[in-house]
């Protein structure tokens, strides 16, 4: 079905034009300028970024992490890296640590939506771009330079059209959300929400975080199943793979046929996804892509080249069923 690929609507694309890419995932045209700051500043100096990341919950933010980590490498870019181990309170303080430490842009990728307007206020105060990675804050526009990353609502949107289209519209849906108050976690809800109202007869009647980990996700499915609607549930929406992997542990440990006896869909198109469609046990992910070195890196560079950039740069991605898996696997990067 469809590939994998970066990019991106119209406007993302012009500025790819402007900017310059040359990351081969890339859609942008080969006549497109190059920077000619590389991992230095105007001044001669080393660029540096810090950069917030949640943590390492999950298959997708291991390939996040590692895509910026070697991004920043390829261009002789100093990154200053900050695991927050998934919380909030650490990220605030790395951010602040960055700005004491002057770094030239500060990167973020906000665990939660709210809660970011005083740090973020801190570092435009200090003259310090910030640019947003993967999920999005609630804070005004004039506090971060760009946001880059998926389109929550719609891959909501492609796994409940996917579960509507195999389930023919009757399905009693168990629901494993993402983080609590975690903008991806919000938007694939909203997406899900919004097809499976279009069907009557398609009913979310378990929904509870397990926090994008495989552990809570296995954990959550086994307290669903005990419940006394354990036995009615005929599907699985799942906010991401890992959740989803643990809790087909969770329905065969309890005797039932995961992908047969209850449908699996879920969200990112990390490696064990494939693996676990290839087996049957996996009905369907919607591609998440977590490969935004490239496109943070190039942003970073515009920022210190003084080039404009859109707010919104959004991913382009695909779905898969276990059709596609076999085939699809040996191409997987993540
Ligand atoms: O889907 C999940 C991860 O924010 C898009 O976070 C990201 C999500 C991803 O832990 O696996």
């Amino acid at each position: 079905m469809n590939k994998s690929m970066w990019m991106i609507c119209p406007i993302a694309l012009a500025f790819l034009m402007l900017v310059g890419c040359d990351n081969s995932s890339s859609t942008s045209s080969s006549s497109a300028t190059q920077p000619t700051t590389g991992g230095t500043s105007s001044s001669g100096k080393k660029l540096t970024v810090g950069f917030a990341q949640t943590g390492a919950e999950s298959g997708w933010r291991t390939a996040n992490t590692d895509s910026i980590k070697s991004e920043a490498e390829k261009r002789g870019i100093e990154l200053k890296f900050a695991d927050a181990q998934q919380k909030q309170e650490n990220q605030v303080k790395a951010m602040r640590n960055f700005i004491a430490q002057k770094v030239d842009v500060i990167m973020v990728a906000p665990i939660v939506k709210t809660g970011w307007t005083p740090v973020f206020k801190e570092a435009k105060a200090a003259g310090i771009p910030v640019i947003v990675s993967d999920r999005r804050p609630d804070v005004t526009d004039d506090l971060y330079v760009t946001f880059i990353g998926s389109d929550f609502v719609e891959e909501g949107r492609r796994a409940g059209k996917w579960l509507a289209e195999n389930c023919d519209g009757k399905a009693q849906i168990a629901e494993l959300q993402g983080t609590v108050g975690a903008d991806p976690a919000i938007d694939r809800k909203k997406g899900f929400e919004e097809e499976i109202a279009k069907h009557p007869g398609m009913k979310i009647i378990k929904s509870q975080s397990g926090n994008f980990t495989r552990a809570e996700g296995k954990q959550v499915m086994e307290a669903f199943l005990k419940s006394p609607e354990g036995s009615q549930i005929t599907a699985l929406f799942a906010h991401n793979d890992d959740m989803a992997l643990g809790a087909i542990q969770a329905i065969e440990e309890a005797g039932k046929q995961p992908g047969k006896d209850i449908l699996i869909v879920s969200i990112d198109g990390v490696r064990g996804a494939f693996e676990a469609m290839s087996q049957g046990k996996l009905n369907c992910t919607v591609e998440c892509n977590p490969l935004l070195g490239p496109a943070l890196f190039d942003a970073v560079e515009a920022v210190r080249a003084g080039k404009p950039l859109p707010k919104r740069i959004v991913s382009e991605e695909g779905v898969f069923t276990q059709k596609e898996a076999a085939a699809a696997l040996p191409n997987r990067k993540y």
